[in-house]
């Protein structure tokens, strides 16, 4: 699609051109045409009957961790099976002339296989599992992800330092973002000259707060989302375009 197809702002598109530094804030919906659902979409097949928002809690973990332990082991499996999609491609491709800076609240590495530097994973990854207890990383090749994990319960495997269960290395709901990723997020936010927002609804905190700060510095923040999010009535250019049909206009 053309940049006049899309809507797309000139204006928009000459900020990010002239800037030297780029943050990407991205959301689910950036990877969601690459077949990987958004969050707070229903899930289906197997899944259909669980709400991913009940999940990725601590609670469900306490209730039954081979059952989030498996869903997890899904989750991963769905990302290996997939491609970055046209929209990473484009992030990945605009560093070529200027520093593109990627904040993701995603748990997958489609930026990371399309090329992009990512100078934070707020909610962590799908791919860094850890001991529940003493938080040592897991190394054993047991959790690669597998064509076996059609199930709906998979126990987790066991730390050899404290023999607790190894938990998936990602933030649920009430615990805190890692200190490493929150302050390179801030970093990133306080020296850019742009802020481009992809696919998030924009309502989990504290991440949804960043965008705010470059607004608070005059910094410019343009959104690509197909539906109005919490963020779009405050951002500078709001426009309404998927990730992989939106973002390769800024190139054009
Ligand atoms: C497309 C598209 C296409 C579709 N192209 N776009 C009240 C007020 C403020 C805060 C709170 C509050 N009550 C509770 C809190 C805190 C809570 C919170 O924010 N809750 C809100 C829901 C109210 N936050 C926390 O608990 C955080 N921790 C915390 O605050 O700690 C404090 C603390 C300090 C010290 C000690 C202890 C505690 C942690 C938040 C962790 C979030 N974790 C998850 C799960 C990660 C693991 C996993 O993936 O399983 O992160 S939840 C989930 O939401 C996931 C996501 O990263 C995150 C954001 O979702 P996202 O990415 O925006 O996805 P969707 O699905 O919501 O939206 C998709 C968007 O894409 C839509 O807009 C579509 O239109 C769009 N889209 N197709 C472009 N093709």
């Amino acid at each position: 699609a053309g940049r006049s197809e899309l809507d797309l702002p000139a204006a928009a598109v000459d900020i990010v051109r002239s800037a030297r530094w780029v943050t990407v804030f991205s959301g689910a919906g950036m990877s969601a045409e690459s077949g990987i659902a958004t969050f707070r979409d229903a899930e289906t097949g197997l899944w259909e009957r669980y709400d991913p928002a009940q999940l990725a809690t601590p609670e469900a973990w306490e209730a039954d961790p081979a059952l989030v332990w498996a869903w997890y082991q899904w989750r991963a499996r769905l990302v290996r099976d997939t491609e970055p999609n046209a929209g990473h491609h484009a992030l990945a491709a605009l560093a070529a002339d200027r520093a593109v800076m990627v904040v993701t609240q995603n748990v997958d590495d489609l930026h990371e296989r399309a090329g992009s530097d990512v100078v934070s994973h707020l909610h962590g990854s799908l791919f860094a599992p850890r001991c529940s207890h003493c938080g040592r990383p897991y190394r054993g090749t047991d959790v690669e992800p597998d064509r076996a994990v059609e199930r709906l319960r998979v126990e987790p495997p066991m730390c050899p330092h404290c023999l607790a269960p190894v938990r998936p290395g990602v933030v649920w709901f009430g615990e805190p973002l890692s200190a490493e990723s929150w302050s390179k997020a801030e970093n990133a936010f306080a020296v850019t000259d742009v802020v481009i927002v992809v696919g998030t609804s924009g309502i989990v905190y504290p991440a949804a707060g960043l965008p705010e700060r470059a607004l608070a510095r005059g910094v410019p923040v343009i959104e690509f989302n197909p539906e109005p999010s919490a963020l779009s009535d405050r951002v500078t250019h709001s426009v309404r375009a998927s990730a992989a049909l939106g973002l390769p206009a800024l190139l054009e």
